[in-house]
């Protein structure tokens, strides 16, 4: 008996629609398979096997010696602000740096202190690399609390972060740092004809070898910013930073990047509470211990309006402003996050937190570990809001 077509036709988009049925709900759910599965963080990525990066990558040469005639550096520098008291913290981080990396680049280094070195801590350094080493005092105009800064609002002001239990809210050289590092540093007259930088601190340490040169790698990949760790930072330190931040937005819509990292800022949900203290921030940032950047972005007006945007605002003084949610959210707002890479290769630690990949050329720390054993610590993790809202590369 024939079928009438219009019953054909019926009987097979029927099929099809228990096709289409069935495939929803037996396709794989998303955040279980494939890259996903590391922004539910079920799994570390830096527990599976690392490679190096894919594409050219410049390798040691004789053009590397530190007195090469035509060398392949690029203008670059390793930085560090440091106290003469630090020398031991800095000889440690130096001799892990220059063991896994700069013996085979020889970038030179810059030291910035807000007094001058010693002679020792001249010596010493400069005993620890083959490289070229700058020593470097702040000028005091970059180093002083500015003019606007009223010292009675600012001692009230401490009084307020010390009852929040705000670690080094009662130390002004901590706010004048975090000021430097967020909107100067750049700025000093030693770093005029410097692109790029990788920020150094005492008492840090390198875990695995990198055979590459990493500044070029920033270059020909137009990257700005490299990071290894994110964490979450206390709410309390911040209260004003993203409701400032909104009023800057506010006057000049234009300098949102249309391939922004916002979504990442504003992430409510992983940690709601942190979200409400900062106002709208989930505080989730780079941690600027380490950080290798393109310095054209501090340099440029976009980053300079809101710097000065900030300043004014007194945050650095009045809260406990740092560099790293500073920084984090310029990136985050006014940056191609396309622009931000993730080093997961560099092995690093600045206690509590590591960044050790599963790696042979990793030693000295315990494979596929982000943390210092704690749960506790475990939640201070965010990057896989980064890997959500950004991406892993
Ligand atoms: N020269 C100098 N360096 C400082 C001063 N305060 C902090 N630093 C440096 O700034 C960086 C961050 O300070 P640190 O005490 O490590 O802060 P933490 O990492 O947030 O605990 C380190 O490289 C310090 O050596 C200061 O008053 N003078
Ligand atoms: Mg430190």
């Amino acid at each position: 008996m024939a079928i009438a077509r219009p019953v054909r036709a019926l009987g097979l988009a029927a099929l099809m629609m228990w096709i289409f049925f069935l495939y929803t709900i037996l396709k794989p759910t998303p955040g279980l398979v494939g890259p996903d599965k590391y922004k539910t963080f079920e799994r570390d990525p830096q527990l599976d096997p690392l490679e190096e990066p894919e594409g050219k990558l410049w390798r040691a040469t004789e053009d590397y010696a530190p007195d090469a005639k035509n060398p392949a550096r690029i203008n670059a520098t390793l930085l560090a602000l440091v106290r003469n008291e630090e020398l031991e913290g800095m000889l440690q981080s130096m001799g892990d740096l220059e063991r896994t990396w700069n013996s085979k680049f020889n970038y030179p280094w810059t030291f910035f202190n807000d007094v001058p070195f010693s002679e020792e801590f001249k010596k010493r350094t400069r005993a620890a690399t083959k490289a070229e080493c700058r020593y470097e005092v702040i000028p005091k105009e970059h180093w002083e609390v500015p003019s606007w800064i009223n010292d009675d609002l600012y001692k009230e002001s401490v009084k307020i972060l010390k009852e929040n239990d705000i670690q080094y809210a009662d130390m002004l050289s901590y706010h004048q740092m975090c000021r430097w590092n967020s909107g100067l540093f750049y700025k000093h007259p030693a770093m005029e004809n410097m692109q790029f930088y990788w920020r150094v601190e005492p008492k840090v340490h390198f875990f695995c070898d990198v055979d590459y040169d990493v500044f070029r790698y920033m270059q020909d990949r137009n990257k700005t910013y490299g990071f290894t760790v994110t964490i979450y930072d206390a709410p309390k330190s911040i209260p004003t930073l993203w409701p400032e931040t909104e009023k800057f937005i506010a006057q000049h819509p234009e300098y949102l990047h249309p391939n922004n990292a916002q979504l990442w800022l504003t992430d409510k949900t992983r940690r709601p509470e942190h979200w409400e203290q900062a106002n709208g921030y989930s505080t989730c940032h780079f941690w600027t211990n380490f950080e290798i950047a393109d310095m054209s972005f501090w340099r440029s007006k976009v980053y300079e309006d809101y710097f000065n945007h900030l300043d004014r605002a007194g945050g650095f003084f009045y809260e406990r402003w740092g560099d790293a949610p500073v920084h984090s959210i310029a990136l985050g707002l006014f940056e191609d996050k396309s622009k931000i890479h993730w080093f997961r290769d560099i092995g690093y630690q600045h206690i509590p937190f590591f960044n050790c990949p599963n790696s042979p050329k990793c030693h000295g720390c315990t494979k596929g570990k982000f943390y210092d054993g704690e749960p506790f610590l475990q939640k201070e993790d965010c990057r896989p809001n980064w890997f959500k809202y950004a991406h892993m590369d």
